[in-house]
């Protein structure tokens, strides 16, 4: 697929030529069909309407594993969510299941569905650390190891090998009854401005965790033929705000997602504090993404166990909405529910049913703002 390369900057300059913005669509300029609606659709949404997203939605809840057409979000709400989340750690290793045991077979069935019922698929990826042999929070060793010349190099790359059939694997029912690739947003090493993640600020130099970036996506794009992925972006902004959002940032060529990880954390979580310093970091994020004719998106929230019965009105809105530019966010990512007998504790960032926040999130879901998945108008046909 070399010609992959010359394609690329013979459409940009084709681009230049008529005028047209090279940064317009996404940043495959060989993006399908789908992949490119998808973009240009959330794009123009996102002005209007913030979609909800879950993680594991389907996989889990909190009191079920595995049910067919079960959802916590749906039973608490009336609709499964607009986006779902999914997590690859363990498909490094070619697995069967994943980190928290969801199957990979499952896994891509329900990603299809999600598909077929016109939502949106966004993937984390929790992978090990390929030097040291640990996990995803395990910062023994540094990203140096897995870049080009690296001693590690060739097993990243095999890595690299597994998710891109994984991608190339999803394939659906497309718009108009044939067979299409699922359009994934992809967002890996993610909450690079921590340091709990090996390929984290105080593990990577920026410019090493920017040849990673740029590597994978060269490597996906340009030598797999991957072709329906959108690429997030998505640093964290716990503490210290959106100062270091641009840090390690790949480049405008590299990324087509402006994402933020930002958790509302007791014992502050509903104050008017955590409120407004949403809000802000939101203001400043749309503003960005905006400049750069990108999408902005919350890519990560919530308030773990949500003990406070109407949080979602009282705090998760107001941070969102307040803001005329801020609420400009495409979606918002609830993390997931563990499920509580398999976890041994509770885990859980959305409501199921009975949850003391249950009523005030089907409250939440009524705001005009807020999508779900019943909402959605069709976000895989280009816009005319
Ligand atoms: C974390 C927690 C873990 C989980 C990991 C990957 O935030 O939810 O329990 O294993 O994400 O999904």
């Amino acid at each position: 697929m070399a010609c992959t390369c010359l394609c690329l900057y013979a459409s940009r300059s084709q681009a230049q030529r008529t005028g047209e913005r090279a940064v317009s669509g996404p940043i495959d300029p060989h993006a399908t069909t789908e992949t490119r609606a998808l973009f240009l659709n959330l794009r123009s949404l996102a002005r209007s309407h913030v979609l909800l997203g879950h993680q594991d939605d389907l996989a889990y809840g909190h009191d079920w594993i595995g049910e067919s057409g079960r959802s916590d979000v749906k039973d608490v709400a009336g609709s499964y969510p607009a986006v779902y989340g999914w997590e690859l750690g363990g498909l490094e290793h070619d697995k069967t299941n994943n980190i928290d045991g969801v199957p990979f077979a499952d896994m891509r069935r329900w990603i299809v569905e999600g598909y077929g019922r016109g939502a949106v698929i966004t993937i984390s990826w929790h992978m090990d650390n390929l030097s040291s042999g640990g996990n995803a929070w395990d910062t023994t060793s540094n990203v140096r190891a897995i870049l080009p010349g690296g001693l590690k190099h060739r097993d990243f790359v095999q890595w690299l090998d597994r998710f891109a059939s994984f991608a190339n694997d999803l394939r659906a029912r497309g718009p108009s009854g044939t067979e299409v690739l699922v359009p994934v947003i992809f967002r890996p090493f993610h909450e690079v401005s921590g340091s709990w993640f090996w390929w984290g600020a105080s593990h990577a130099t920026d410019d090493d965790y920017r040849a990673l970036w740029r590597f994978t996506v060269d490597y996906l794009r340009n030598e797999k033929g991957v072709h329906n992925l959108l690429y997030s972006y998505a640093p964290n902004a716990d503490g210290a705000g959106h100062d270091h959002y641009m840090n390690a940032y790949p480049g405008d060529e590299y990324v087509d997602v402006l994402g933020y990880d930002e958790y509302f954390r007791p014992p502050h979580a509903g104050d008017a504090d955590a409120v407004v310093a949403m809000s802000a970091h939101l203001r400043w994020l749309v503003t960005t993404a905006e400049s750069k004719a990108k999408i902005p998106a919350l890519t990560e929230t919530g308030y773990e166990l949500i003990p406070d019965s109407t949080w979602w009105t009282s705090a998760l809105l107001p941070a969102i909405k307040s803001d005329s530019i801020g609420r400009r966010i495409a979606w918002v990512l609830l993390w997931r529910n563990a499920n509580r007998a398999k976890m041994g504790r509770d885990h859980f960032y959305a409501p199921y049913k009975g949850q003391a926040s249950a009523a005030d999130f089907a409250r939440f879901r009524r705001d005009p703002l807020m999508m779900f998945e019943s909402d959605l108008p069709p976000l895989y046909r280009l816009p005319r």
